[in-house]
């Protein structure tokens, strides 16, 4: 499997489906556009594609995995915008271009996270996209997907980032805080995927295992572009060091960083040995995540 063209393939879905969905709805122009600019505006769609791929790996049939991975993008790009704001990073740029609230002000972009995760949850539970998928189905997928994004998911992960700043944490505080506010997403985005694909209990468990292991080393290949590639190269506009943020480079060095992302990637895979050839782009992911240059 050649996983560029995989990617590729998956992203062109997606991209489909998150420009037809919000264009028929009746939003005020000045929001809708605001949510149209910062999901349009790139990104690799790693999360969506997850769902994806696990959904692949369990040999699941349904036609609703792409709409919940689109769900799950939104809710990723709300929390881009609000992450970028004033009150947060206060950043310019963002998937290289200028970010939401610079564009539209900060009211705004305030609103179009809001609205883009609300929007979300109303995909999950509407039965035009939710399609064949039983309803308890369905809610198990509501539940994965609003406890990964949630105050003890994502949302907590970033305020325990917040409260941290400027502050030396140790390793335990460092991976209890990346995997709430990266890795729960990334999990629930694998773990979404596995219940539409109509995984057994121990198949979601494995996933669930590999989507914690490639969302930690997800976090430590992030922080390791963050000092090895320039703002134009990431299309952002800040450096987690130069905030006085703990890292992974900065707690075990450039090579200790390295060291522990390939062993994540490693004990991923091992989450993976009872799955068959319909696992293989979760294989390809874990390693593209660790090797990826933005
Ligand atoms: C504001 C509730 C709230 C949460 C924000 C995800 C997040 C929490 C903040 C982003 C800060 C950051 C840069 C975290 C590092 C890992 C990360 C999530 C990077 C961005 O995700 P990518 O690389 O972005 O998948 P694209 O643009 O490709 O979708």
């Amino acid at each position: 499997m050649e996983l560029k063209s995989y990617l590729k393939t998956q992203k062109t879905n997606i991209d489909g489906f998150l420009r037809d969905y919000l264009s028929p709805l009746d939003i005020p122009p000045r929001l809708k556009e605001a949510m149209q600019y910062s999901l349009g505006a790139g990104g690799k769609r790693l999360r969506p594609v997850l769902v994806l791929a696990a959904h692949d790996a369990v040999g699941g049939k349904s036609r609703a995995a792409v709409a919940v991975g689109a769900a799950i993008e939104m809710i990723h790009t709300y929390s881009l915008i609000h992450d970028d704001l004033p009150a947060m990073d206060n950043d310019d740029f963002r998937r290289g271009k200028p970010t939401c609230h610079r564009v539209f002000g900060e009211a705004m972009a305030i609103l179009a996270g809001d609205g883009l995760l609300t929007q979300a949850f109303e995909i999950l539970s509407d039965p035009s996209h939710m399609e064949e998928v039983p309803a308890e189905v369905c809610v198990r997928v509501v539940g994965e997907v609003a406890r990964g994004a949630g105050s003890t998911g994502m949302v907590g992960g970033q305020v325990l980032d917040m409260i941290s700043e400027g502050s030396d944490i140790d390793a335990a505080a460092l991976q209890n805080m990346h995997l709430r506010k990266t890795g729960a997403l990334i999990r629930a985005s694998v773990a979404a995927g596995a219940l539409l694909g109509g995984a057994d209990d121990e198949g979601l468990e494995a996933l669930r295992g590999y989507g914690t292991k490639i969302g930690l080393a997800f976090q430590v290949a992030d922080d390791i572009l963050d000092v090895t590639r320039t703002e134009e190269e990431l299309g952002k506009s800040t450096s987690d060091v130069a905030r006085g943020k703990r890292t992974y480079p900065s707690l075990y060095g450039l090579e200790g960083a390295r060291a522990m992302a390939e062993t994540l990637v490693t004990e991923a895979l091992k989450s993976l040995k009872g799955f068959d050839g319909g696992a293989t782009p979760l294989r390809e992911i874990a390693r593209y995540i660790i090797t990826r240059a933005h």
